[in-house]
């Protein structure tokens, strides 16, 4: 089912699903080659989600600020490439909701353990704000905080599952939102943690 939470933001329910038996291996090849780590904020704090990246690009964030690379700075090489099943994934989910011309260059991987959460912030680091973000939550259930465009906008709060994808564009693309802490838990098929895979076109141009 569809599910509109903005103007041009959908939750498609459990739309990952039907090809989660190739999205878990494949996601599985990339944190083996690029693991999670935590990253350091401008500010010099040790971010509490843990990320990498798979694609093109791959956000990165260190003392001098945060921007997406063609390299991951904890081996120097370049992200693995975004696997067929995910790319297909992300690509079908925007055009189910409104955005047929996706072409993501660039998945963040955001890991949550339990007590994780992700405070209130904008996504501003990519190239074209036209562009949509598609979001798919994997693993432990989340509550999602879904602002708007001023920071003092009270969220509406979503309740986010395993399989569940989100889509964000156009006017809803530049709303505050963040992640309420992760309650304990384990899922039976990725353990003690929410995976959160964002699809992003962060770089310009076709
Ligand atoms: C997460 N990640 O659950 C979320 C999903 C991030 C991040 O927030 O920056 O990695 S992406 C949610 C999102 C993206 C762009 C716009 C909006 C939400 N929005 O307008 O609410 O780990
Ligand atoms: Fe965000």
């Amino acid at each position: 089912t569809r599910l509109r939470m903005g103007g041009q933001a959908w939750l498609l329910h459990g739309f990952a699903l039907a090809a989660i038996d190739d999205l878990l291996p494949a996601l599985k090849d990339v944190i083996r080659a690029a693991p999670f780590r935590h990253m350091t904020t401008p500010g010099g704090l040790a971010m509490s989600v843990a990320t990498t990246s798979c694609g093109a690009l791959g956000w990165v964030s260190d003392r001098r600020g945060y921007r997406y690379a063609p390299r991951d700075p904890a081996s120097g090489r370049e992200w693995p490439a975004l696997p067929a099943p995910m790319l297909h994934m992300a690509m079908a989910a925007a055009a189910a909701a409104g955005f047929p011309d996706f072409q993501p260059d660039a998945c963040l991987i955001n890991r949550y353990r339990p007590g994780t959460r992700l405070s209130l912030h904008q996504d501003r680091d990519e190239h074209d704000m036209a562009e949509p973000i598609v979001s798919v939550s994997l693993g432990l259930p989340a509550t999602f905080l879904f602002g708007g465009l001023a920071r003092s906008d009270r969220p509406v709060r979503v309740a986010l599952a395993h399989g569940d994808v989100v889509v964000w564009g156009g006017v809803d693309r530049l709303r505050f939102h963040g992640v309420m802490p992760v309650a304990p838990g384990v899922h039976p098929q990725l353990g003690a943690q929410r995976i959160n895979l964002t699809f992003r076109k962060a770089g310009p141009g076709s």
